[in-house]
């Protein structure tokens, strides 16, 4: 498959999906969201891919959804042909994890879909927001429902309707990247993170990822019981025998992802 606003490599069996529009700070258009959702989707469906990383430009995750393709959209534009909602949500579908690897800006549609990710790893030089404020607009693709749950009500509150970035220092001790790590090691640090989830069962990742996410959907009593049905079901796989008793034996696991 050739895409024209993303590239994708695979290393072992970590997939690379690079966002790739430099002259627009990889502003998110129409086609570029088309391109990540099949682009997704293939890597997850590849049964030698494990963990997926996100990444864009030193400069730029990217700068937010494409202002100039959507100055002139009417609400019937919007919400009738559904233009630009349509292709923003296939991240939510994908069931092997996801690692953003944000460096420079992570602004509205930018910040929302490394948050969609399953973890941000950011470069020293990051930035994240919500400025949709300033363009008479709001968030659309979920920044006023995830930041709250990543960052708490008062910091979501303060950049959606202030507009103001976060840098990393900041963005970390808030709770919305889990590493910060020098630029030039970025690409090296989310590689690491990925070949060590890579190395795992693979639908024991599926599970864990599913497990976390449920948190997000449900009650406390709720997501303990999905929880505990899920480790329950851990023990009809291969793979539990097999690291139990790798671990017993002093050595290490050789799963089979199965
Ligand atoms: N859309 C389109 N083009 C953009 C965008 C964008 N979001 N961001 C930057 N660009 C373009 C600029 O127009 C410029 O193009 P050109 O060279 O042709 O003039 C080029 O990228 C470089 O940008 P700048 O010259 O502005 O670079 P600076 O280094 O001076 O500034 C900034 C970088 C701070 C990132 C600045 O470009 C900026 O503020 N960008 C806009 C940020 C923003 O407002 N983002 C929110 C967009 S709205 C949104 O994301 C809604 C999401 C809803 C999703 C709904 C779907 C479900």
């Amino acid at each position: 498959m050739t895409y024209e606003c993303i590239l994708t490599e695979t290393r072992d069996k970590v997939g690379l999906i690079t966002l790739n529009r430099p002259k627009a700070m990889n502003a998110l258009n129409d086609q570029l969201m088309d391109e990540l959702g099949l682009a997704l989707k293939a890597f997850d469906k590849d049964e030698n891919i494990h963990c997926i990383i996100l990444t864009g430009s030193e400069k730029a995750f990217a700068a937010g959804a494409d202002i100039a393709a959507m100055v002139g959209y009417s609400f019937m534009d919007a919400y009738k042909d559904d233009y630009i909602t349509r292709n923003w949500e296939t991240m939510r579908q994908i069931r092997k994890p996801v690692i953003a690897a944000v460096a420079g800006y992570a602004l509205g549609g930018g910040c929302e879909v490394a948050m969609m990710c399953d973890f941000i790893i950011a470069a020293e030089n990051a930035k994240f927001g919500q400025p949709e404020i300033k363009l008479g607009t709001l968030p659309g693709a979920g920044g006023t429902q995830r930041l709250p749950r990543a960052i708490s009500k008062s910091k979501a509150m303060d950049m959606c309707l202030t507009a103001r970035m976060m840098d990393v220092v900041e963005a970390e001790r808030a709770g919305l990247v889990s590493r910060v790590v020098p630029l030039d090691k970025l690409m090296e640090e989310a590689f690491a993170a990925a070949n060590v989830i890579a190395s795992m069962s693979l639908p024991i990742i599926m599970m864990a990822k599913e497990s976390v996410n449920r948190a997000y959907e449900t009650t406390l009593s709720e997501g303990i019981q999905y929880e505990r049905r899920l480790f329950q079901a851990s023990f009809g796989t291969e793979d539990q025998k097999e690291g139990m008793q790798a671990f017993l034996e002093k050595r290490p696991a050789v799963f089979k992802n199965k």
